[in-house]
């Protein structure tokens, strides 16, 4: 019971059609639906719900909100009382408020983030159905990733002023809707601010994780693929569209995933990505990054950060 996973993720973009063109022949989302608001809903061919991302017509980049799938809808009653118990205004939204969606919870996590909890979601299956199934499907264009994975919220960080988003929005996710650190990273002199984390619901590494900035922001959100391979098949559909790439195929450290960064035409940073890794058990125990190790962290290989990468979100 309590949180299943990554729902969906309400995504602004500046120009449609440039964004449908990137999520849907680029990254290789499926087209399900649109709204009477302009609202374009997608998936992966290997969701079953009606969608994972939403895209939404507006002036600025970045995020709107976020949402997360929980296993039943008396899930919501308990988590309704124990957001408001932890001190945050929690509004109940009524079915249909996120469309196709039975009732939500929406409230904004101490970062400042949207997040909603939702248990019901249209069901449309699979591309490849539920008997005798192909591996995957015909017709996938571009990358044709499976899922929306996770995805990476910066969070006001000033350790100097006593603000730390970062830690506040990583106590909640554990206190309140169970989430279990897989891996933080520790910073400044003394090694006791806790300036990054990633944290699962699931058996993956991460299913969200929080790093530390100047203001809040949407970092990226990262789609599944299976294997190395084909992330760097995915680079190559970036190179033949020219879509602007951040990072080429790397491995990271944290997660041990395999990586590429990208940029929607709006300027939204989207990964596509690979967990190479391991299983993000209930009692693994938590993996440590201490700052002068970071670089490592985020880019094994090269151990270099470069500071677009941190510092360029929308
Ligand atoms: C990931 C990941 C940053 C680290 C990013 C790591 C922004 O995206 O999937 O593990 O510092
Ligand atoms: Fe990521």
């Amino acid at each position: 019971m309590g949180v299943m996973r990554i729902g969906h993720i309400n995504i602004r973009v500046l120009d449609m059609d440039a964004a449908r063109h990137h999520y849907e022949n680029v990254i290789g989302l499926l087209y399900v639906d649109e709204d009477p608001q302009g609202n374009v809903y997608l998936k992966g061919w290997d969701e079953w719900d009606k969608y994972s991302v939403i895209l939404s017509p507006a002036a600025r980049a970045g995020m709107n909100h976020i949402a997360y799938k929980v296993e039943s809808d008396a899930d919501l009653d308990g988590f309704r009382a124990r957001i408001s118990d932890y001190g945050v205004d929690v509004e109940e939204c009524a079915a249909g408020a996120l469309r196709d969606c039975g009732r939500s919870l929406r409230f904004e996590l101490p970062s400042g983030h949207v997040m909603y909890l939702y248990a019901e979601k249209s069901f449309v299956g699979k591309s490849v159905g539920t008997v005798n199934p192909d591996p995957w499907p015909d017709g996938l264009k571009g990358a044709g990733v499976h899922w929306l994975d996770h995805a990476l919220l910066m969070c006001e960080l000033d350790p100097e002023n006593g603000v730390n988003k970062v830690a506040e929005a990583t106590a909640f996710m554990e206190k309140v809707l169970d989430f279990k650190l897989t891996e933080q990273v520790m910073a400044g002199p003394d090694g006791d601010v806790q300036a990054a984390t990633w944290l699962t619901r699931t058996s993956t590494p991460h299913d969200i994780a929080f790093v530390g900035g100047p203001v809040k922001g949407f970092h990226h959100c990262a789609f599944y693929l299976e294997d190395w391979s084909d992330v760097l098949k995915s680079a190559d559909v970036m190179g033949k569209n020219k879509v602007k790439i951040d990072i080429t195929p790397q491995r990271h450290g944290i997660t041990r995933g395999g990586t590429i960064y990208f940029f929607d035409p709006s300027g939204n940073r989207n990964e596509t990505f690979a967990g190479l890794g391991y299983l993000g058990q209930p009692d693994m125990p938590v993996i440590t990054w201490t700052e002068d190790e970071l670089g490592r962290g985020i880019f094994y290989h090269t151990g270099e950060l470069n500071e677009a990468f941190t510092e360029v979100y929308t």
